[in-house]
């Protein structure tokens, strides 16, 4: 079980979490979250008083070097299908374990610092660059995540990155998506390069869209009776999927019926907006999520 390169606040607790992952439980009267350090990745975060803002599947897996399915999935050096048939969806980050390299408490919640390099990284074939990358969490009624990447090489290096975040919605088919209007957009279904399409997004089939990020987005949620808004720095893209009835039902680590339960909007830069640093440059990306109750 890897450990924590630093002591932890009293309200951040180790533990051994399914399928015998190391996670960190966060509990605060404020807020609830769990933490896997396998892809730094967040797979619960639940405000007080509020649904659970993250979803996760119950079919998901919990092992070794394996993707979990829901949460927030650090994709990073690649988006999609990697450079090499070898190479697994979204990069190697979110399968490989990350260091606690930070972890202080305030009244505003937790604050949570994990750490990734090159040489931690058991298979760079397919992306053989030095690294550094960090993550930084804000666990609190509001929740921020702040990829920062660090190119330690001495050659330039391009990368891709999503915070591929899966939001809990009580019904996708009753949401309402602001902040896309006026926004060509890329369907990855297949047509390609979009027109913009009227304001609201509603989500009524499979949905694989790359839109240029527009800063804020916000998520209508009638059923659950919130709004979340996604506020993205540092990113070119953001990403809106679901995959609806078909695929959700060709994926084995997806539940038949849970295609309902979430919508994914990713902050991103991807395809044309990928990232090249100059050696010794840092690049941050960050998303921040604030959950507001409506009538
Ligand atoms: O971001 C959308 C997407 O690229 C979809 O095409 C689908 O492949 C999904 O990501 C899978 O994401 P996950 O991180 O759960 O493997």
């Amino acid at each position: 079980m890897p450990t924590t390169a630093t002591a932890l606040p009293p309200s951040v607790t180790p533990e051994v979490g399914r399928g015998g992952l190391p996670v960190l439980r966060v509990a605060t009267p404020a807020v609830t979250a769990e933490l896997a350090l396998q892809g730094a990745h967040l797979t619960a975060w639940t405000p007080a008083g509020q649904e659970r803002v993250l979803w996760t599947s119950q079919h998901s897996a919990f092992a070794p070097r394996q993707p979990i399915r829901g949460g927030i999935p650090v994709c990073f050096p690649w988006f999609g299908p990697g450079p090499t048939a070898e190479a697994g969806l979204h990069g190697f980050a979110r399968t490989t374990p990350w260091r606690v390299t930070a972890a202080s408490e305030t009244l505003d919640g937790v604050q949570l610092t994990l750490t990734l390099t090159d040489a931690e990284v058991a298979d760079r074939a397919a992306w053989p660059h030095p690294f550094t990358a960090s993550l930084q969490l804000s666990i609190g009624q509001s929740l921020g995540v702040a990829l920062a990447v660090t190119n330690t090489g001495p050659a330039p290096v391009t990368y891709a990155q999503a915070l591929h975040t899966y939001l809990a919605v009580g019904d996708v088919r009753q949401v309402q998506v602001h902040g896309l209007a006026d926004l060509p957009y890329l369907d990855r279904l297949g047509p390609g390069a979009q027109p913009p399409a009227s304001e609201p997004l509603r989500i009524g089939g499979e949905t694989d869209r790359i839109y240029p990020q527009p800063g804020t987005i916000q998520v209508a949620d009638p059923v659950l009776g919130r709004m979340i808004t996604v506020t993205s720095t540092g990113s070119a893209d953001a990403v809106v999927w679901n995959p609806w009835v078909a695929k959700a039902a060709a994926m084995a680590d997806f539940g038949d019926a849970e295609w309902p339960e979430l919508l994914c909007v990713e902050t991103a830069n991807v395809l044309d907006h990928a990232i090249t640093l100059e050696p010794g440059a840092t690049a941050t990306m960050a998303a921040r999520y604030d959950v507001t109750p409506t009538p």
